[in-house]
């Protein structure tokens, strides 16, 4: 009998302290990551210059007649003054703020709508509650009026990062969602990246530790006049006929690529990289199929330095203009100059 309860004892004690010990991971387990994020109002030039960068003879043919449309963009700011805006590489284009952290983190992003008309913010992949859906014209944070603010809380669950399949990286949109299909061709979407537990470089960084550097490229058709063709932009990151660039690695680099796809029935794409292949989930290719509202990660070795083609490979979404270079630097510039 005393043998019994002590068994008991020790069983009810050791619950405890494991109990206690899961919670207490839990609380300690993960970073709380601030953004600020506004949405404005701006003008948006697919082809500054109104030059073909590709093909400099051709022009932009029925795409230059008007390059330029007024637009919305999220910006990211350093602090809750909005009075800093937080820069983006050059190959980010027109998305919005990339916003990042790992397994066990969770994000808070302070939304202020600096625009003219009720906008959200809506992630895919995280795990929220209603009041932070952004969408559905429901929940606080389903409609942010001009001038107002609003602060979604998004978890990095488990189920929000990367799979059994995954690599240690993977990309997920989040958008406007007021009215959804005319916010995003306004230009109100960007991306948010979640790294494996444990893959985290550092606390202060959370980008994955096993690759040198990331890029992401999102394949949509903008709709900027109804359907009409001079006005359908053939993009990549809100750029044509070359104009995204920055696309810069160096030889012996190891590259995780994020592609997005967006967009309509036109946007089925088919990314395709000049110079190296690309591991998607163990299977070797160098071309990636997106369809709207797709989302992929792949990574690359960059060991062959040049100067190669970046394109969407559907023949009539070449034509207008869905194509770019990136660069892989020799490792020895001097030698090879
Ligand atoms: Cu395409």
């Amino acid at each position: 009998m005393f043998f019994v309860r002590l068994i008991t004892l020790f069983l009810l004690f050791s619950t405890h302290l494991y109990t206690g010990q899961i919670h207490a991971s839990q609380a300690q387990g993960g970073q709380i990551r601030e953004y600020w994020v506004s949405a404005e109002q701006v003008v948006w030039d697919y082809a500054p210059g109104g030059t073909n960068l590709i093909v400099p003879t051709n022009g932009l043919g029925p795409w230059g007649e008007t390059h330029a449309y007024n637009k919305y963009r999220y910006f990211a700011y350093t602090d809750g003054s909005y009075s800093t805006k937080v820069e983006q590489p050059e190959w980010m284009g027109i998305l919005g703020p990339q916003l990042i952290g790992e397994v066990g983190d969770t994000l808070k992003v302070h939304f202020k709508n600096m625009a003219d008309r009720p906008l959200s913010m809506h992630p895919h992949g995280m795990r929220y509650d209603e009041d932070n859906d952004g969408a559905d014209l429901r929940g606080a944070g389903g409609i942010v009026l001009p001038g107002k603010s609003y602060t979604y809380t998004w978890r990095l669950d488990e189920k929000a990062g990367p799979g059994p399949a995954d690599p240690s990286s993977i990309v997920w949109v989040y958008h406007s969602h007021v009215k959804a299909v005319e916010e995003v061709y306004a230009g109100l979407i960007g991306t948010i990246v979640v790294t494996s537990k444990g893959m985290a470089k550092s606390p202060q960084d959370p980008s994955p530790k096993d690759v040198d550097k990331s890029f992401t490229t999102m394949f949509m058709v903008f709709d900027e006049e109804d359907g009409e063709e001079a006005g359908l932009m053939h993009a990549m990151n809100g750029y044509i006929f070359g104009h995204l660039k920055g696309l810069e690695a160096n030889e012996g680099e190891k590259i995780r690529w994020h592609l997005v796809g967006m967009g309509s029935e036109v946007d089925l794409h088919t990314a395709h990289w000049h110079g190296e292949t690309v591991l998607n989930g163990g299977r070797r290719t160098d071309v990636i199929n997106l369809m709207p509202s797709t989302m992929t990660s792949v990574t690359m070795e960059a060991d062959n330095p040049g100067t190669w083609l970046y394109h969407c490979h559907v023949s009539d979404h070449i034509t207008a203009g869905m194509i770019t270079r990136w660069q892989i630097h020799p490792l020895n510039q001097a030698e090879s100059d």
